[in-house]
């Protein structure tokens, strides 16, 4: 299925640093910066309300929904850029994918925490795609074992399995806005 993709990890991902060159990755992080509405979520913890650490955007083939974490996000259609680069994901990648949730990472401040992406039905494998500044992300392989430290480089690929745990933690470093797009197929 990784056509194009090494597994170069030595485990179930597949990472390619450069999977658009610089100048198509400069490109795409200014457009989407720049073009899309960008969405503040909030969630309840214990009675309290609180923004959640990052902004959120979405496209995907129309009329399908993505809930997660309580909140719904509905799909009307695609973004030409995104669905250009969703085939490009399939051909190089051979994954199909019909969704595609976009986070926006301010600063080191904005962060995700630890979770799996084991919405029921929806297949497992996601094309993570990063661009702007590179940030620390970890991958928790099983139950004991030590959790994995990637550096997600401006315009790489990541091809994960969301069904194991997964994190972006914050950061005190100095780090440039960064925005990361996670390809799915929700069924
Ligand atoms: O920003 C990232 O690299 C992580 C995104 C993520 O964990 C997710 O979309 O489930």
């Amino acid at each position: 299925m990784q056509r194009g993709i090494e597994n170069n990890t030595g485990g179930r991902h597949f990472y390619r640093p450069g999977f658009l060159d610089r100048s198509a990755a400069d490109q795409l992080l200014s457009r989407l910066s720049g073009e899309l509405v960008w969405l503040s979520e909030t969630f309840s913890l214990y009675g309290r309300t609180s923004a959640v650490p990052r902004l959120v955007s979405w496209f995907g083939d129309p009329g399908l929904n993505y809930r997660y974490a309580g909140s719904d996000h509905l799909s009307s259609g695609w973004h030409p850029e995104l669905d250009a680069l969703r085939q490009e994901i399939h051909a190089r990648c051979g994954l199909e994918t019909n969704f595609v949730l976009l986070n926006r990472y301010r600063d080191g401040q904005d962060s995700m925490g630890w979770h799996t992406d084991d919405e029921s039905g929806h297949r497992p494998l996601v094309a993570s795609l990063s661009l702007g500044g590179a940030r620390r992300f970890l991958t928790r392989p099983g139950a004991g074992r030590p959790s994995v430290r990637w550096d997600l480089e401006h315009g790489s690929l990541l091809l994960l399995d969301g069904r194991e745990p997964h994190s972006l933690p914050k950061t005190r470093r100095a780090v440039a806005e960064r925005i990361n797009l996670s390809f799915r197929f929700l069924e």
